[in-house]
């Protein structure tokens, strides 16, 4: 996967923030080599489609692949975005994923199906696929979410094996943070580039997922948008679907994912409904300078969207059989 820096710096209050280790710097140049076409303003109707957040090739192809071979589009998400969650060298989920402050992988993630069913799990330890454990939350629970050691022990109760989630890598990377910050109240640095997905089958049948290690160094115990119903991730099979990445604290106020859903229900397209998501961050926090905000969207038909704060938001597309990566438009064009 090849990922960008996504938000260089996040301001939170009073709360500052710091450089990146030097992998990311490394991952974030490698990210601006990566082949991609800008995105055009209308999208052809097709299904199935996939799409997801930022570079994630093979991802979407896993998922694509399992939706020829006769998935359902819920678990082809899961396969999907499973992908990015066993890579290891990914910093932004499942292992791997930069930790807390205090040095904790802690995952959330959530699904909707069809069926307007919702599973999520949020700070969870210890387990690489949050994502399946969503599905499980979702359809073997009467819970819709499950939180902190309750998420884990209900995984471990599932077949789901306990695992540290911190590599060599990203615990020097929060080593060299912890000596830069001088142990100031610093919240975050963001470079984490969640891995939203949504797909539908031939049949017009839509699924999505959303899964993420969250915010870089974020304080014990936060927990973004990514794993919360409407604004992470929101699925109406009657209209589309939609899903988000950056700074989860403005797209929870927000309700982006939800808000985008309903404005193609008015009749927006996937494109237009994220531009005016982003819009409406932008009226109610107009200081954007320090934060990004990307989304995706799909329509019943299999049109597609997508849109950002800044410059550098990046989509996988595989539909009418390629895999497309893609450069997101966005708003601060300065
Ligand atoms: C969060 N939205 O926890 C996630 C982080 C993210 O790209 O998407 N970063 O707020």
């Amino acid at each position: 996967m090849k990922r960008r820096n996504f938000l260089q710096k996040v301001t939170l209050g009073s709360v500052g923030i710091t450089t990146l280790g030097a992998s990311l710097r490394a991952t974030a140049a490698t990210s601006k080599k990566a082949k991609t076409t800008p995105r055009s303003q209308t999208s052809d109707a097709s299904l199935p489609v996939v799409i997801a957040t930022w570079s994630v090739a093979q991802a979407t192809q896993k998922a694509w692949q399992s939706l020829q071979e006769g998935s359902s589009a819920l678990d082809a998400v899961i396969a999907g975005c499973g992908v990015e969650e066993a890579n290891a060298k990914g910093q932004s989920v499942g292992i791997g994923g930069l930790p807390d402050r205090e040095g904790r992988v802690t995952l959330d993630a959530c699904v909707m199906n069809e069926k307007g069913n919702y599973g999520a799990v949020l700070c969870m330890q210890n387990i690489k696929h949050p994502i399946a454990v969503a599905k499980k939350v979702m359809e073997d629970t009467p819970h819709v979410i499950m939180a902190g050691v309750g998420a884990e022990q209900f995984a471990v109760s599932q077949g789901f094996e306990r695992e540290n989630l911190l590599t060599e890598q990203s615990k020097k990377d929060w080593e060299t943070w912890k000596q830069t910050s001088k142990y100031k109240p610093i919240i975050n640095i963001e470079n984490h580039d969640t891995i939203g997905m949504l797909a539908i089958d031939t049949n017009g049948t839509i699924s999505g997922g959303c899964t993420t290690s969250g915010l870089a160094y974020k304080m014990a115990g936060r927990v973004g948008d990514s794993a919360i119903i409407g604004s992470g991730l929101f699925v109406d099979n009657e209209i589309g679907a939609a899903t988000a990445t950056g700074l989860g604290e403005e797209v929870l106020k927000t309700v982006g994912s939800f808000l985008i859903v309903e404005l193609m229900r008015q009749g927006k397209s996937p494109q237009q409904a994220c531009e005016q998501a982003i819009l409406r961050i932008i009226e109610k926090t107009p200081n954007i300078q320090d934060f990004q905000v990307g989304y995706i969207a799909v329509n019943k038909k299999g049109e597609t969207g997508a849109y950002s704060i800044h410059e550098g938001f990046t989509t996988t597309t595989y539909q009418h059989q390629k895999n497309t990566i893609s450069n997101s438009d966005f708003y601060n064009k300065k």
